[in-house]
């Protein structure tokens, strides 16, 4: 079956109640994204057609969690690409809203959390756990998914997510998906590509220390000293945060060190 491509909820609607048969008893995965997909996306969307009979994704660049304005405007924007990846991929449906079908009431309700969403990013992007978890949960009680899946990659906001669909009885499970990395260790991000060869070759090494005995401090200065400016190296438990900036664009990471832990687990909440 083709690709469906809705921009209105009540398209969706529509959808399922004409075809109540292709609908019933299929358990439905859902895997949101801003879009501009790379194979980090399309491990999350594999996981989520393996373990469902339909899979929706939804490529939404959300300005409600941009902190800054030139951030948001500089985000790529590759739809054709990505609805053509969703069809590779036989993703049944794809979801690709305005602002003003998500947000008719134009963010006066917002959801917030307010312990881990104010530590590691959520110190520096004012905000962006807000918008956020706003638009997932939006997002959930429009496709009342049995699966949603979500990258290790942002752990943090995993964590607040699994957290809010707890506090609010959202009967979605939500499924923590495996970092996907370049062969140099790099985390693969939408943000990689706004980087020049010289700034993607140094960004290598963001990924290469984090991984290392150093402390977090000495990380952080070695990162500075390589022309990194550095947001957060934090260390929490048996796994390393991090986030950097390189120019105008923001990489952030997390790993799970090894020399830290008598048992390899990756996802655990931090
Ligand atoms: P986006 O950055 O597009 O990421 C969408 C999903 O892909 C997230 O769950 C993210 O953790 C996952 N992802 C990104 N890079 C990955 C990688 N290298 N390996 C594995 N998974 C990866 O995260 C967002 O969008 C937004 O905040 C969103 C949840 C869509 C809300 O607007």
């Amino acid at each position: 079956m083709a690709t469906i491509v809705i921009h209105q909820i009540k398209d969706w609607r529509q959808l399922q109640l004409e075809n109540k048969q292709k609908f019933a008893d299929k358990t439905l995965g859902f895997v949101p994204t801003m879009g501009n997909l790379h194979d980090g996306h399309a491990s999350l969307l594999k996981q989520s057609a393996a373990e469902n009979q339909l899979t929706v994704l939804s490529i939404f660049v959300n300005p409600t969690q941009f902190d800054q304005a030139k951030d948001l405007e500089y985000y790529p924007k590759t739809l054709e690409q990505d609805l053509a990846l969703a069809e590779k991929l036989n993703i049944d449906f794809v979801f690709v809203p305005t602002y003003t079908e998500l947000y008719p009431d134009n963010y006066n309700y917002k959801i917030s959390e307010s312990i881990l969403s104010k530590q590691f990013c959520g110190q520096h992007r004012p905000g962006h756990f807000d918008g956020m978890l706003t638009v997932v949960l939006k997002l959930l009680l429009i496709f009342r998914p049995n699966r949603a899946y979500f990258g290790e990659k942002d752990l943090q906001q995993l964590n607040l997510v699994q957290g809010m669909t707890k506090s609010f009885f959202v009967e979605t499970d939500i499924i923590a998906c495996p970092t996907i990395r370049d062969t140099n260790g790099l985390a693969l991000s939408s943000r990689n590509h706004q980087l020049d060869p010289d700034e993607y070759e140094l960004a290598t090494q963001f990924a290469t220390l984090l991984r290392t005995k150093l402390s977090d401090k000495d990380i952080h200065d070695s990162l500075e000293w390589l022309g990194f400016s550095v947001d957060y190296i934090q260390t929490q438990g048996d796994r390393r945060f991090g986030a950097v900036r390189i120019g105008k664009v923001r990489l952030i990471d997390n790993v799970q060190l090894l020399h830290k832990t008598t048992h390899h687990k990756e996802g655990t909440v931090a």
